[in-house]
């Protein structure tokens, strides 16, 4: 594909993934107007850069062909969470949601990888809009705490740098570094009840001030 076919094929993931960051924010908007804890943390979303797809698609021996159906992250959306069992909360938000249409969960939280990755993953058939008419397309969207997302992007930098092959102090101090995040939220889970109430003290005082 030359550059003005990419930006073509493109353009419905781009814009997906824009209207899913506004409609998911908006739940966030939601709870927080309700007054209540919200599972969601906050929300980012991305579109993935063409050396990336090329890469996968080499890695994975997907026919460029095929590419819309047998790579499911070309459009991707995180949802962060506060504590682990937000992240059932938000899967059965999305398995609620009429927008979208699941046809994939995979759980690396219960079954994490051997990298020590842990994350909730939703694939699903978001339909856009176009002038052409709608394309439904396949959008990944990884649930995780905020713990789990720090170990992720740390161990995706390094994995840039070494390609996949770890030396193996840093492979195992990775895994170590997964199972302290496991434990940290399992610790705030604990307290989950004594960290939402100051969080909904904190938040009234916030309001108050703002409004001075
Ligand atoms: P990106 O966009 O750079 O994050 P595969 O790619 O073979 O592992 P598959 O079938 O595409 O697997 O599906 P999977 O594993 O459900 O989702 C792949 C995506 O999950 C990855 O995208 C990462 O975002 C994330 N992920 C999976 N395993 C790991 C891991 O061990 N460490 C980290 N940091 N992230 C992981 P990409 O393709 O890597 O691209």
């Amino acid at each position: 594909m030359n550059e003005r076919e990419w930006e073509l094929f493109l353009a419905p993931y781009e814009q997906a993934v824009d209207e899913l960051k506004v409609k998911l924010k908006g739940s966030r908007s939601e709870y927080e107007l309700e007054g209540s804890h919200s599972p969601i943390e906050f929300v980012t979303g991305r579109v993935k850069p063409i050396a990336s797809i090329l890469d996968k698609a080499k890695r994975k021996n997907i026919d460029m062909k095929t590419l819309c159906d047998d790579m499911q992250d070309i459009a991707g959306l995180r949802m962060m969470c506060q504590f682990t069992d937000d992240i059932r909360v938000v899967v059965n938000m999305l398995r609620k949601r009429k927008d979208i249409e699941i046809v994939e969960e995979r759980d690396y939280i219960s079954h994490k990888k051997d990298s020590g990755y842990r994350s909730y993953h939703v694939v699903a058939r978001y339909p856009v809009q176009t002038i052409s008419g709608e394309k439904r397309i396949l959008v990944e969207i990884q649930i995780r705490t905020l713990a789990m997302n720090f170990w992720a992007t740390v161990e995706h930098s390094l994995n840039y740098k070494y390609k996949g092959n770890f030396p193996e102090t840093i492979r195992i101090r990775l895994q170590r570094a997964a199972e302290a995040a496991f434990r940290l939220d399992e610790e705030m889970s604990l307290i989950k009840g004594e960290i939402q109430e100051a969080q909904a003290i904190f938040s009234r005082k916030t309001e108050d001030n703002d409004r001075y």
